[in-house]
């Protein structure tokens, strides 16, 4: 059998769903899915495990047994062939007997980066390529990111009233969106590496950032606090849970004494504090820690920073029915002031509110 097949796209679909399974849970590995396939039967299958071991391939085979020798197996992502904390799928994939290897994307990691598909051919294996690849890009979108840009992906999310506003002036959290919105941002939350906010949206709203839909809570990210001079508020719901949940106030690198005190405090507290004086620092410093991914969630001001630095990958926004009026805070932009650079990809109903979400234009990569 030569070329990949409409039956290629429905099994790479399959594995491409269970990658999404485990995003956000595997960094600083991809989460990579694998359907191991034999007669037109899927016979194995698995997801990268949570914490990014062990890979998909061996536990899909594992899944399969036996069943594994002549099969086709589909991976999101190539193979690895490196020696890392685990020993090479590549070598797994041999010694199981499996016929074929359908692969979605290349894996851009050094030590990979073609080698995989290059050992399972002169194996004896058949190798295809690219099956549905634009696809692939968008699941493994932060960490293709990580590997090809050393920042994370970065997602910014608003809500802004039919008015353009983001809350209310000297008010904490105003409810913008309704039910079906609010559950959405949580599963985008389990699906993140890191939220981040503005310590101005901190300090008024006191948010937690956890993610708070039953059974999704042990997926909460790593919460950090956009905060020059590190005006946190000891007392926030978000220092006083910083042991359980791992959080980090992002500071200038050069602080006056008050400053220096404060830091010491919230560092007490279990806040590490990140020096960077800009947001493309703060973004190398992350993904140097292995975060692939950021969802920046409010408020204007940190909205419009990672703007101003071009910095902003995805828009994700929710326009909410009610109006806020005269004592509203504006909103970067709403639905018709959408930033240049940007396209319209989906927009979906949820309750009374409009969904959209905007990617930016390739080419219009920066840093
Ligand atoms: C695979 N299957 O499910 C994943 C892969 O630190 P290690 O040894 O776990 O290696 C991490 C690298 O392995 C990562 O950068 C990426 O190249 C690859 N991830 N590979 O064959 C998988 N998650
Ligand atoms: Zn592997």
């Amino acid at each position: 059998m030569s070329g990949p097949t409409r039956e290629d796209e429905r099994f790479m679909a399959a594995a491409l769903r269970l990658a999404r399974r485990n995003l956000g849970l595997t960094s600083t590995n991809p989460s990579v899915g694998c359907v191991i396939v034999k007669d037109d039967t899927i016979v194995g299958r698995a997801v990268t495990a949570p914490g990014g071991r062990p890979h998909a391939e061996t536990q899909a085979l594992a899944d399969a047994g036996e069943q594994a020798r002549g099969a086709t197996a589909y991976v999101t992502l190539e193979p690895c062939s490196h020696h890392g904390r685990t020993p090479p799928c590549v070598d797994a994939l041999i010694a199981s007997g499996i016929a074929r290897v359908v692969v979605c994307l290349l894996d851009p990691d050094e030590r990979v980066a073609g080698r995989g598909v290059v050992m399972l051919r002169d194996a004896g294996i058949d190798v295809d390529l690219g099956v549905l690849r634009d696809e692939g890009e968008r699941v493994l979108e932060a960490y293709l990111m990580r590997q090809r840009m050393k920042r994370p992906h970065v997602t910014l999310k608003l809500a802004v009233s039919a008015d353009g506003m983001i809350g209310r002036k000297g008010e904490g959290q105003v409810r913008i969106t309704g039910a079906v919105s609010r559950a959405q941002v949580q599963v985008l939350r389990a699906e993140t590496d890191a939220i981040l906010v503005g310590v101005g949206t901190a300090n008024a709203d006191d948010p937690e950032l956890t993610v708070r839909l039953p059974g999704l809570e042990a997926r909460s990210p790593i919460r950090i606090v956009l905060d020059r001079r590190l005006d946190l508020a000891v007392e926030s719901k978000l220092v006083r849970s910083a042991r359980a949940v791992l959080s980090f106030a992002v500071a200038d690198s050069v602080l006056d004494a008050p400053a220096m005190t404060r830091r010491s405090t919230l560092e007490e507290a279990g806040v590490e504090v990140l020096n960077a004086d800009t947001i493309y620092d703060l973004l190398i410093a992350l993904a140097s820690r292995g975060i692939s991914s950021l969802l920046v969630e409010g408020g204007a001001r940190a909205a419009r920073q990672f703007l101003d630095a071009g910095l902003v990958d995805r828009i994700l926004l929710y326009t909410g029915p009610a109006t806020i009026g005269e004592d509203g805070i504006r909103s970067p932009f709403d639905r018709m002031t959408v930033p240049a650079g940007f396209s319209l990809k989906r927009t979906a109903r949820y309750g009374n509110d409009i969904f959209d979400d905007y990617e930016r234009d390739s080419g219009c990569s920066q840093a």
